[in-house]
Protein backbone atom coordinates (compact mmCIF):
# COMPACT_ATOMS: atom_id res chain seq x y z
CA UNK A 1 0.00 0.00 0.00
CA UNK A 2 1.41 3.48 -0.89
CA UNK A 3 -0.02 6.75 0.19
CA UNK A 4 1.63 9.52 -0.53
CA UNK A 5 0.48 13.74 -0.37
CA UNK A 6 2.65 15.37 -2.34
CA UNK A 7 2.07 19.44 -1.00
CA UNK A 8 3.84 22.35 -0.60
CA UNK A 9 6.36 24.73 0.68
CA UNK A 10 4.85 25.29 4.13
CA UNK A 11 5.14 29.23 4.27
CA UNK A 12 3.74 29.20 0.74
CA UNK A 13 0.95 26.08 0.25
CA UNK A 14 -1.83 27.49 1.58
CA UNK A 15 -3.72 24.62 -0.23
CA UNK A 16 -1.57 22.36 0.21
CA UNK A 17 -2.01 23.08 3.95
CA UNK A 18 -5.51 22.25 4.00
CA UNK A 19 -5.59 18.77 2.76
CA UNK A 20 -2.57 17.68 5.40
CA UNK A 21 -4.44 19.14 7.83
CA UNK A 22 -7.46 16.84 7.08
CA UNK A 23 -5.30 14.11 6.62
CA UNK A 24 -3.57 14.79 9.85
CA UNK A 25 -6.64 15.41 11.87
CA UNK A 26 -8.10 12.06 10.62
CA UNK A 27 -5.02 10.38 12.03
CA UNK A 28 -4.48 8.89 8.17
CA UNK A 29 -1.21 7.49 7.69
CA UNK A 30 0.39 8.77 4.26
CA UNK A 31 4.21 9.22 3.03
CA UNK A 32 4.37 13.41 2.26
CA UNK A 33 6.75 14.62 -0.46
CA UNK A 34 7.64 18.50 -0.72
CA UNK A 35 7.32 19.91 -3.79
CA UNK A 36 8.90 23.42 -3.84
CA UNK A 37 6.66 25.89 -5.87
CA UNK A 38 8.93 29.16 -5.64
CA UNK A 39 10.11 30.59 -8.38
CA UNK A 40 11.85 29.84 -10.85
CA UNK A 41 12.04 25.68 -9.62
CA UNK A 42 8.31 26.04 -9.52
CA UNK A 43 7.46 25.46 -12.67
CA UNK A 44 9.56 22.54 -13.37
CA UNK A 45 8.61 20.92 -10.51
CA UNK A 46 4.74 21.57 -11.06
CA UNK A 47 5.48 20.18 -15.02
CA UNK A 48 6.42 16.98 -13.23
CA UNK A 49 2.96 17.13 -11.25
CA UNK A 50 1.45 17.34 -14.21
CA UNK A 51 2.80 14.31 -15.71
CA UNK A 52 0.16 12.14 -13.15
CA UNK A 53 -2.13 15.12 -12.29
CA UNK A 54 -3.74 16.57 -15.32
CA UNK A 55 -4.06 20.38 -12.93
CA UNK A 56 -0.04 20.44 -12.94
CA UNK A 57 -0.44 22.26 -9.10
CA UNK A 58 -0.41 21.09 -5.60
CA UNK A 59 -1.87 19.01 -3.30
CA UNK A 60 -2.08 15.69 -4.73
CA UNK A 61 -2.94 12.45 -2.99
CA UNK A 62 -1.98 9.29 -4.77
CA UNK A 63 -3.18 6.22 -3.08
CA UNK A 64 -2.16 3.41 -4.91
CA UNK A 65 -3.26 4.14 -8.42
CA UNK A 66 -5.55 6.58 -7.61
CA UNK A 67 -4.73 10.05 -8.24
CA UNK A 68 -6.71 12.77 -5.83
CA UNK A 69 -6.12 16.71 -6.91
CA UNK A 70 -7.45 19.56 -5.47
CA UNK A 71 -7.42 20.23 -1.64
CA UNK A 72 -11.45 19.80 -1.16
CA UNK A 73 -11.58 16.63 -2.86
CA UNK A 74 -8.35 15.43 -0.55
CA UNK A 75 -10.17 17.02 2.49
CA UNK A 76 -13.19 14.96 1.66
CA UNK A 77 -11.60 11.80 0.86
CA UNK A 78 -9.37 11.97 4.37
CA UNK A 79 -12.37 12.70 6.42
CA UNK A 80 -14.20 9.44 4.64
CA UNK A 81 -10.78 7.06 4.98
CA UNK A 82 -11.34 8.36 8.83
CA UNK A 83 -14.20 8.32 11.46
CA UNK A 84 -16.11 11.11 9.40
CA UNK A 85 -15.92 13.41 12.26
CA UNK A 86 -14.53 16.49 10.19
CA UNK A 87 -18.31 16.90 8.49
CA UNK A 88 -21.58 17.52 10.89
CA UNK A 89 -24.00 14.64 11.21
CA UNK A 90 -26.64 17.20 10.28
CA UNK A 91 -27.56 17.57 6.66
CA UNK A 92 -28.32 21.13 7.06
CA UNK A 93 -25.47 22.24 9.29
CA UNK A 94 -23.11 19.26 6.28
CA UNK A 95 -24.74 21.50 4.03
CA UNK A 96 -22.95 24.97 6.00
CA UNK A 97 -20.39 23.39 6.54
CA UNK A 98 -19.68 22.71 2.51
CA UNK A 99 -20.88 26.07 1.68
CA UNK A 100 -18.15 27.44 3.65
CA UNK A 101 -15.30 25.17 2.04
CA UNK A 102 -16.81 26.61 -0.83
CA UNK A 103 -16.98 29.78 -0.54
CA UNK A 104 -13.13 29.67 0.65
CA UNK A 105 -12.35 27.84 -2.53
CA UNK A 106 -13.69 29.96 -5.32
CA UNK A 107 -13.53 33.68 -3.64
CA UNK A 108 -12.37 34.31 -0.10
CA UNK A 109 -9.18 34.66 -1.80
CA UNK A 110 -9.96 37.70 -3.62
CA UNK A 111 -10.71 39.38 -0.08
CA UNK A 112 -7.34 41.36 -0.05
CA UNK A 113 -5.38 39.50 -2.51
CA UNK A 114 -2.49 41.33 -1.19
CA UNK A 115 -2.18 39.83 2.20
CA UNK A 116 -1.08 36.35 0.59
CA UNK A 117 -0.62 33.34 2.83
CA UNK A 118 3.12 33.93 2.29
CA UNK A 119 2.79 37.52 3.39
CA UNK A 120 1.45 35.65 7.20
CA UNK A 121 5.07 34.77 7.95
CA UNK A 122 6.68 38.36 6.77
CA UNK A 123 8.57 39.98 9.96
CA UNK A 124 7.43 42.93 8.94
CA UNK A 125 4.25 43.66 7.63
CA UNK A 126 2.80 46.51 5.01
CA UNK A 127 0.54 48.82 6.37
CA UNK A 128 -3.22 47.92 5.61
CA UNK A 129 -5.55 50.56 3.57
CA UNK A 130 -8.66 51.91 5.06
CA UNK A 131 -10.37 49.39 2.03
CA UNK A 132 -8.00 46.21 3.74
CA UNK A 133 -9.07 47.39 7.05
CA UNK A 134 -12.96 47.41 6.21
CA UNK A 135 -12.49 43.88 4.42
CA UNK A 136 -10.95 42.25 7.38
CA UNK A 137 -13.51 43.53 9.56
CA UNK A 138 -16.48 42.55 7.06
CA UNK A 139 -15.28 38.88 7.68
CA UNK A 140 -14.70 39.08 11.12
CA UNK A 141 -17.96 40.00 11.59
CA UNK A 142 -19.53 37.67 9.29
CA UNK A 143 -17.68 34.80 11.46
CA UNK A 144 -19.03 36.33 14.34
CA UNK A 145 -22.48 36.11 12.83
CA UNK A 146 -21.90 32.63 12.26
CA UNK A 147 -20.38 31.80 15.33
CA UNK A 148 -23.31 33.16 16.53
CA UNK A 149 -25.97 31.40 15.13
CA UNK A 150 -24.07 27.92 15.92
CA UNK A 151 -23.59 28.51 19.37
CA UNK A 152 -20.17 26.12 19.28
CA UNK A 153 -16.50 26.40 19.91
CA UNK A 154 -16.20 25.97 16.32
CA UNK A 155 -17.54 27.06 12.88
CA UNK A 156 -20.43 23.92 13.08
CA UNK A 157 -19.70 23.55 16.87
CA UNK A 158 -17.20 20.90 16.01
CA UNK A 159 -14.19 21.01 14.40
CA UNK A 160 -15.08 20.24 10.89
CA UNK A 161 -13.36 20.71 6.95
CA UNK A 162 -15.06 24.26 7.15
CA UNK A 163 -12.30 25.41 9.90
CA UNK A 164 -9.47 23.57 8.39
CA UNK A 165 -10.29 25.35 5.08
CA UNK A 166 -9.99 28.82 6.71
CA UNK A 167 -7.06 28.31 8.77
CA UNK A 168 -4.92 29.89 5.87
CA UNK A 169 -7.28 32.78 5.43
CA UNK A 170 -7.93 33.38 9.39
CA UNK A 171 -3.71 33.63 9.31
CA UNK A 172 -3.11 35.67 6.55
CA UNK A 173 -5.78 38.03 7.84
CA UNK A 174 -5.05 38.30 11.65
CA UNK A 175 -1.52 37.98 10.88
CA UNK A 176 -2.17 41.62 9.43
CA UNK A 177 -5.29 43.32 11.71
CA UNK A 178 -5.75 41.99 14.29
CA UNK A 179 -9.69 40.50 15.73
CA UNK A 180 -11.10 43.34 18.22
CA UNK A 181 -13.23 43.14 21.04
CA UNK A 182 -16.08 43.38 18.63
CA UNK A 183 -16.10 40.08 17.74
CA UNK A 184 -14.95 38.03 20.96
CA UNK A 185 -16.32 34.65 19.24
CA UNK A 186 -14.03 35.57 16.62
CA UNK A 187 -11.46 36.24 18.96
CA UNK A 188 -11.68 32.83 20.85
CA UNK A 189 -12.18 30.53 17.95
CA UNK A 190 -9.03 31.90 16.48
CA UNK A 191 -6.82 31.32 18.94
CA UNK A 192 -8.59 27.90 19.69
CA UNK A 193 -8.09 27.04 15.85
CA UNK A 194 -4.27 28.47 15.28
CA UNK A 195 -3.13 26.63 18.35
CA UNK A 196 -4.70 23.24 17.54
CA UNK A 197 -1.48 20.96 17.41
CA UNK A 198 -1.31 19.50 14.25
CA UNK A 199 -1.88 23.76 13.09
CA UNK A 200 1.13 24.25 15.07
CA UNK A 201 3.05 21.98 14.15
CA UNK A 202 2.83 23.16 10.06
CA UNK A 203 3.08 26.72 11.50
CA UNK A 204 6.57 25.83 13.72
CA UNK A 205 7.84 24.44 10.35
CA UNK A 206 6.76 27.45 7.93
CA UNK A 207 7.83 30.61 10.46
CA UNK A 208 11.05 28.79 10.55
CA UNK A 209 11.28 28.91 6.65
CA UNK A 210 13.12 31.90 4.63
CA UNK A 211 10.06 34.33 3.64
CA UNK A 212 8.85 34.38 0.11
CA UNK A 213 8.36 37.98 -0.60
CA UNK A 214 5.75 38.42 -3.32
CA UNK A 215 6.10 41.61 -5.68
CA UNK A 216 4.48 44.70 -4.83
CA UNK A 217 3.16 43.72 -1.14
CA UNK A 218 4.74 46.85 0.20
CA UNK A 219 3.68 49.06 -2.95
CA UNK A 220 -0.14 47.51 -3.08
N1 LIG B 1 -7.93 24.41 -6.38
C1 LIG B 1 -6.63 23.85 -6.15
C2 LIG B 1 -5.58 24.95 -6.14
C3 LIG B 1 -4.19 24.42 -5.94
C4 LIG B 1 -3.13 25.46 -6.20
O1 LIG B 1 -3.37 26.52 -6.81
N2 LIG B 1 -1.95 25.13 -5.76
C5 LIG B 1 -0.79 25.97 -6.03
C6 LIG B 1 0.19 25.87 -4.93
S1 LIG B 1 -0.48 26.40 -3.38
C7 LIG B 1 -0.18 25.45 -7.28
O2 LIG B 1 0.31 24.34 -7.32
N3 LIG B 1 -0.30 26.24 -8.32
C8 LIG B 1 0.23 25.88 -9.56
C9 LIG B 1 -0.29 26.74 -10.65
O3 LIG B 1 -1.10 27.61 -10.35
O4 LIG B 1 0.13 26.54 -11.77
C10 LIG B 1 -6.64 23.11 -4.81
O5 LIG B 1 -7.44 23.47 -3.95
O6 LIG B 1 -5.90 22.13 -4.65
Amino acid sequence: MSRILYSGNRNASSWAFRAWLALREQNIDFEEVVIDIRRPQRWKNLAEIGSFSPPAAVPVLVDDETVIFDSSAIMEYANELGDGSLLPQDIKLRARARALVAWQHSTLGKVCPCLSFESAFYKEKKQLSAGEISSAEWIYGIWQQHLESIGGAYLLGEYSLADIALVPSVLRLTAHHGVGESYPLVVKWVERLLNRPCVQEWLTQAYALEPIYCEGYFSS
